[in-house]
């Protein structure tokens, strides 16, 4: 019964081209736990534009994002799926949060710190600084039980813990505290060319990540040419991070496991595994690309989709901010 299933929020930034972390990172998980729970799953725009975005370019990659959620087999029956933007709460809930996040909790986050490292920490955005404190926001407005991230989120996720517990501590039970789901597989998808790196949709290096929408020659090509490991023995260690990251690609995408891809390369060379994990990633992406294509063939659709999405989500929405103002003093 729909009234006892348990939350789960998770959503994508639509700041590039969605990519193979975020499929098997996030998407995959998403789609595989839709009939468990009680789902919203969020495009998270207001998240995109703490670095500068060009507006038409984010517009369609908006739409972009709801054809993958929608292409990758996320059912808008049983999954609320909207974008960020459209549920002023989420601003709103981020400021009260703002008043009991601590300014030494936010500059600990590593993802700050190597965002305003690459782009000058003087002149990143103060949006940037508070990305954090947004998505315990997000997370928090549905009263989420659940977040399925991948292994780069959990630092955010463990925030978004304290700021529930402290804001209870402070004002009264308001908030669930929510926990992470972070899988064994797949949870962090590294650059194909610097694998020391996790794969970035804001990369500025077309090698570095395999897009979900990348044509399959495209995606032939970027895997022929990752980076490999010195040595020629075919095995996950952590002396060997380029083949390590091939390994568990492919374990993700086939659904088997590391050491029985492992196996069968046993005396085999690195073109080989290179050769057919691209056949793996190409079947796997096949029908997500022609269907996200179809999708984006009617942008009408796709926007009244989102705007029912929204409708959906500010109703629950309502109900946890006006709690929170009211504990607050505020209503
Ligand atoms: N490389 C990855 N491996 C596994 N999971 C990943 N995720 C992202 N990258 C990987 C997961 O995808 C979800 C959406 O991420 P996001 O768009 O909100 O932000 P992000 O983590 O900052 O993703 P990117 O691709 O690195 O985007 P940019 O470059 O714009 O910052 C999350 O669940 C994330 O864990």
């Amino acid at each position: 019964m729909q009234d006892h299933k348990r939350r789960v929020f998770s959503g994508i930034q639509p700041s590039g081209n969605l990519h193979l972390g975020n499929y098997v990172g996030a998407l995959k998980n998403w789609v595989a736990m839709q009939n468990e729970y009680e789902n919203y799953f969020c495009i998270v725009d207001l998240h995109a534009i703490t670095v500068p975005q060009d507006p038409k370019v984010l517009r369609q990659k908006i739409r972009e994002v709801a054809a993958i959620y929608l292409a990758s087999g996320l059912d808008p029956e049983r999954c609320v799926i909207f974008r960020q933007s459209k549920v002023s709460e989420h601003a709103e809930l981020c400021w009260l949060l703002n008043c009991v996040a601590r300014f030494g909790e936010l500059q600990r986050m590593t993802q700050f710190k190597d965002k305003a490292q690459k782009g000058g920490a003087d002149v990143a955005s103060a949006g940037l600084f508070d990305y954090p404190v947004l998505m315990a926001a997000d997370i928090l407005l549905y009263n989420a039980h659940l977040v399925p991230v991948g292994e780069d989120q959990r630092q955010h996720l463990e925030l978004s813990r304290v700021l529930a517990r402290r804001f209870n501590n402070l004002y009264g039970e308001t908030f669930v505290v929510p926990e992470a789901i972070i899988l064994d597989t797949g949870a962090r998808v590294m650059a194909l060319d610097a694998p020391e790196e996790k794969m970035s949709k804001s990369s500025p290096r077309p090698a570095s990540f395999v897009s979900i929408l990348d044509e399959p020659d495209t995606i032939r090509k970027k895997i022929r040419r990752a980076k490999t490991d010195s040595g020629s023995e075919i095995t996950a260690s952590p002396d060997k991070p380029a083949i390590t990251n091939l390994l568990d690609i492919y374990a993700a995408m086939s659904g088997r496991k590391v050491s029985e891809i492992e196996a069968d390369y046993e005396g085999k060379g690195y073109g080989d595994l290179k050769k057919d994990l691209a056949e793996v990633v190409v079947e796997g992406m096949a029908p997500v690309r022609d269907r996200a294509y179809e999708l984006l063939d009617d942008p009408a659709e796709l926007d009244s989709l989102l705007d029912l999405g929204a409708d959906k989500a500010r109703e629950a929405a309502q109900l946890t901010l006006h709690d929170a103002r009211a504990r607050l003093g505020l209503d």
